[in-house]
């Protein structure tokens, strides 16, 4: 079966025709005062506006509790952080929004507040989550973790990566369809980084095109991650552009409809490159 070409993210259009970028969204720390605040969202708002400028064709926002090594965070924390900010791009900005998180209250408050899709990194494993995301009717990008943030890089193991990460996506896929999700409002992503050695998340990338036949569109985040720092040496993060581009064009060369990514301008331009050579074996001759 195809996956679905375009995505209704809560009335605005996401175009999959082609391989796309997710702008992540930089959430500078709030400071402490009202002051503080502000300044903290208008930074965030010019940061969107400057990945709509490069070519985005969505804007995520995280409340950060899912990131690996992350603390745990309390739901109200993540809504004081995110709700706001989701509340006033939707209004501004012509791009859906996607909410990175992976609790049911902020799904909830996330999608009233004008966010287009639910990005969870626990691919709805969270109590309430699955129907949270049923009730908010937007797309949902279902990642790929093994473990938990706290502790996913300590000895993570598989048979046989691949086929371990796509038997776990089929199983969330399921469970969401049994939960009243619709298949075409689905996406999947292997999740990089989160519970795989370098060797593993190599093999991800090399037998990415496997996860095609899932039948939904694919999400892929790489962008400055560990895997390409290990790969140029221990590279810095602020570094690792160069390598971050190799990663993307190999995972849209591999199927990926979505890149999720840091720097938008540059990766717009090299995907073009493979949606130009993708166009060619559209053309009938
Ligand atoms: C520190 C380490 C900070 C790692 C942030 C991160 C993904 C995601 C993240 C991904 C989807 C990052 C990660 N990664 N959501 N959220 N897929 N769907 O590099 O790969 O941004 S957090």
């Amino acid at each position: 079966m195809s996956a679905p070409k375009i995505l209704d993210c809560a009335g605005k259009t996401l175009d999959l025709s082609q391989p796309q970028v997710m702008g992540i969204l930089n959430l500078t720390p709030d400071s402490f005062s009202d002051g503080g605040r502000f300044t903290a969202r208008d930074a965030a708002i010019k940061h969107a506006m400057q990945m709509i400028d490069e070519g985005a064709a969505i804007i995520d926002v995280g409340g950060e509790s899912t990131r690996p090594g992350a603390q745990p965070v309390t739901a109200q924390q993540e809504m004081d952080r995110v709700i706001p900010l989701i509340e006033t791009l939707a209004g501004e900005i012509p791009l859906p929004i996607s909410v990175d998180t992976s609790k049911a209250e902020v799904m909830r408050e996330a999608v009233s507040a004008g966010a287009g899709m639910i990005n969870d990194v626990m691919a709805l494993r969270d109590s309430g989550a699955l129907e949270a995301a049923a009730e908010a009717a937007v797309p949902v990008c279902l990642m790929h973790m093994q473990g938990e943030p706290r502790t996913m890089q300590c000895n993570p193991h598989y048979d046989d990566v691949v086929d371990d990460v796509k038997t776990f996506l089929q199983q969330r896929l399921d469970a969401c369809v049994a939960s009243g999700i619709p298949q075409d409002r689905l996406i999947v992503d292997p999740g990089f980084g989160f519970g795989k050695t370098l060797p593993h998340n190599l093999a991800l990338l090399d037998g990415l095109q496997n996860l095609d036949q899932l039948g939904v569109p694919l999400l892929v985040g790489i962008s400055r991650k560990s895997m390409i720092g290990a790969l140029l040496g221990e590279r810095a993060v602020e570094e690792r552009l160069y390598g971050s581009l190799a990663a993307a064009v190999m995972a849209a060369m591999k199927g990926s409809a979505i890149l999720r990514v840091h720097d938008v301008q540059a990766t717009v331009d090299a995907l073009k490159i493979v949606s130009a050579v993708q166009a060619v074996n559209l053309v009938i001759k």
